[in-house]
């Protein structure tokens, strides 16, 4: 008889993730050239949208660059990683993480993006990360390419809207591969690939003014398909490069319901989810689903394809899935229902027994439970969840401590959602909390929205002495680990 999953498997990866442009800093030092994500500014409150409103003009970016714009850039500073990176990973040794996922910040090593020689100065300082975090018997996770392009690539091709941009990528793979090939074996080509159609700038480094006559969602599928590309080529050469390497695609994950029973409903939600899960879909299976086939047609889409693309798609797929989960999403096609505020997508509505975070995310765990086996049944591949969290305000107390309930209710009922899913017979392989210590916003550049286990001094206008300290949830967290998720 088969026995029963009782629980996460004793390897489990528990640990934390972050990215490049929004915990590092120092973005013009050591020979660094710039990256799209430098040139975010700060958005206020005010002037937020539902869906993502951080895309950037040719406009904006060379007035910024003659010096006849002065916004604010809060991920140029970061958390000031790049000085305090010893000190801040002693901190994860602390909690006992197993993983960390961080991404390398192509500029650094190409500060033009397709420059002959690599920058050694970067090289050097991933090399230093690493080697501090082997230290601790802490497994990095890498990704290759997290909301940054490097900025001449957008300025010179439009980024990934052009062709000639896989070759850079698959030279800055190829480099970083060979350069930390005993360092690093786990690898994500590009975080939250689908993030391209909501915000091309975001996800591509694509300029949307530079194609005039063209629909965004025209010009981002193109893009996606140069991504998919590069992705396959790369996982081909970490393979080749680094023995026994594991590859993954990331997505941010939208789990999307009807909200009636009305089969509109339902087909309108099935809509989202595979609109969601085409970008899994070609990296696990190799090929464009069928669906997608209507799709473009019904939208004047057209993904121009050169020969040989569908086989490289086919004969690279990506070791095993990741994805980001934060919140659900509901549909409808029917009735009148409140639009949820900060949702990131149009047209996504209130579910009305789900709450909602500060930023209008609608909290969900179970959903996670959904998404989990939705995956393991359409693919059959490992999965690695690497960002889930709750951003929220954190008040510091006169004695300097941080109570963060809210957050540790959040994790512990999505790792308990997890665990749910473990038991149902998903193969999970890791788990990487969002923000471990807190860091810039990624869609709004605030520092006030905060993930993280450790605190750090900072707020929005960029004050602060950046010291680090331990909210309640550090010894929560810490404790996790060291039982496997058996006591939450
Ligand atoms: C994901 C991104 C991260 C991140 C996170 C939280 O979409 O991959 O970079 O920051 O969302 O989003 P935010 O920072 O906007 O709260």
């Amino acid at each position: 008889m088969t026995k029963a999953i009782k629980g996460f498997k004793p390897d489990f990866l528990w640990g934390g993730a972050t990215a490049a442009n929004q915990v590092e800093g120092a973005f013009d030092q050591d020979g660094k050239g710039l990256s799209t994500a430098d040139m975010v500014p700060f958005i206020p409150k005010e002037k937020r949208g539902l869906s993502f409103s951080m895309d950037v003009t040719s406009e904006y970016i060379e007035g910024v660059l003659a010096g006849e714009i002065h916004d604010r850039y809060p991920k140029r500073d970061g958390i000031d990683f790049y000085h305090s990176y010893i000190e801040d990973i002693a901190l994860f040794a602390e909690l006992g993480f197993k993983v960390f996922r961080m991404s390398i910040n192509w500029a650094r090593i190409f500060p033009n993006g397709n420059d002959a020689e690599p920058n050694e100065a970067g090289l050097q300082f991933y090399e230093n990360v690493f080697k501090e975090l082997r230290k601790y018997d802490i497994e990095p996770l890498v990704t290759l390419s997290h909301y940054e392009t490097p900025l001449e690539l957008t300025r010179k091709y439009n980024g990934w809207y052009s062709r000639e941009v896989i070759d850079f990528y698959v030279n800055y793979a190829a480099t970083v591969f060979t350069r930390y090939k005993d360092l690093v074996k786990y690898w994500l080509t590009f975080n939250e690939i689908n993030v391209m159609v909501h915000s091309p700038y975001t996800g591509g480094g694509v300029l949307v003014d530079k194609v005039p006559g063209k629909t965004s969602d025209q010009i981002a599928y193109q893009a996606a398909h140069h991504q998919f590309v590069a992705s396959a080529l790369a996982t081909k050469l970490a393979h080749e490069i680094i023995p026994g390497s594991q590859v993954g695609c990331m997505l941010a994950r939208m789990q999307t319901y009807p909200v009636t029973n009305h089969p509109d409903d339902i087909l309108k939600a099935q809509e989202h989810n595979d609109l969601n899960l085409f970008f899994t879909d070609v990296h696990a299976k190799g090929e464009y689903p069928s669906f997608m086939n209507r799709y473009f047609a019904d939208n004047d889409i057209v993904v121009n394809k050169e020969e040989g693309d569908d086989e490289i798609l086919k004969k690279y797929p990506v070791d095993f899935i990741s994805f980001s989960y934060y919140m659900s999403l509901s549909v409808t096609t029917h009735g009148e229902f409140e639009e949820t505020a900060g949702n990131l997508i149009e047209g996504a509505v209130k579910n009305q027994y789900l709450e909602s975070s500060d930023w209008g995310w609608q909290i969900d765990p179970k959903g996670l439970r959904v998404t989990l086996r939705d995956f393991h049944s359409r693919y059959g591949k490992p999965l690695f969840i690497v960002e889930n969290g709750l951003g929220a305000y954190d008040k510091v107390e006169e004695d300097g401590s941080v109570h963060d309930p809210y957050r540790i209710d959040y994790l512990r009922q999505h790792i308990e959602q997890m665990k749910e899913a473990v038991k149902d017979g998903v193969d999970l392989m890791g788990y990487t909390a969002w923000g471990p210590i807190d860091l810039v916003s990624m869609s709004t550049s605030e520092m006030s929205k905060r993930y993280g286990f450790i605190y750090v001094d900072q707020d929005d206008e960029g004050n602060g002495t950046l010291k680090r300290s331990k909210k309640d949830s550090f010894a929560w967290y810490q404790n996790v680990i060291a039982t496997n998720g058996e006591e939450l």
